[in-house]
């Protein structure tokens, strides 16, 4: 399987490269804010709870988001492989993502982080909040979570660096070639990693 997790500040392009991926590779895009999202239009109890949270701009509890996860990897585990988009955003959820690919006996393959400068950020999400809607995406709370990445979702890196499997790619530019960026990325790595290295 090719288990990529895309990460980087929100913003940064993970979604949108997430989804031209899924194209070419035909991998399982596992989105843990769209999940998040679905059960706020839904109403659901969770979603109720998430959505004070995802407003502010903190992060939802590890638990609620792992155990979303397992439920994927349950539903998709017999597929090519996955894309995790947004997650993990801490390290206990990092930890947890590898617990539960062992129990698959799968691995995550790479990370690959889209570098994007604030300012860039901040002018993308303001965009979309004002084009989407989206109740996250404006100045104050995009603020706060460009912080909280920093703070809380940043050490993930470090976590997967120790395991030689963190990509970093320039995530300025067209999308286009951004995502021209990310194959080559993929294509090198698959090339010089055998399977079942870590
Ligand atoms: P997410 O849904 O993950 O939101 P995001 O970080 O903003 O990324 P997204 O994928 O939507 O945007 P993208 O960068 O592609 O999370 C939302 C909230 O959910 C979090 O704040 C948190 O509360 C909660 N949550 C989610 N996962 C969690 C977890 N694991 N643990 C705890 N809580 C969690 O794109 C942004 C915009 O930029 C788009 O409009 C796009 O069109 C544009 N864009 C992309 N690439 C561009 C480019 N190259 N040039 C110009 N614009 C570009």
């Amino acid at each position: 399987m090719l288990n990529i997790v895309l990460f980087g500040p929100p913003g940064s392009g993970k979604g949108t490269q997430a989804e031209k991926l899924i194209e070419k590779y035909n991998l399982v895009h596992i989105s843990t804010g769209d999940l998040l999202r679905t059960e706020v239009a839904e109403q659901t109890k969770l979603g109720l709870e998430a959505k004070k949270i995802m407003d502010a701009g903190e992060l939802v509890s590890d638990e609620i988001v792992i155990g979303m996860i397992r439920n994927k990897l349950e539903e998709h585990k017999d597929g090519p492989g996955f894309i995790f988009d947004g997650f993990p955003r801490t390290v206990e959820q990092a930890r947890e993502l590898r617990k539960a690919l062992t129990d698959y006996d799968e691995r995550v393959t790479m990370l690959i982080s889209l570098d994007v400068p604030r300012e860039e950020l901040l002018k993308r999400l303001l965009k979309r909040g004002e084009e989407m809607g989206r109740s996250d995406d404006n100045e104050e709370t995009i603020n706060n979570r460009i912080d909280v990445y920093e703070r809380q979702t940043v050490p993930v890196t470090y976590y997967y660096e120790k395991m030689h499997k963190h990509v970093p790619v320039n995530g300025m530019g067209t999308i286009d070639d951004i995502f021209k960026r990310i194959v080559k990325e993929i294509e090198n790595f698959e090339k010089f990693h055998q399977p079942g290295q870590n």
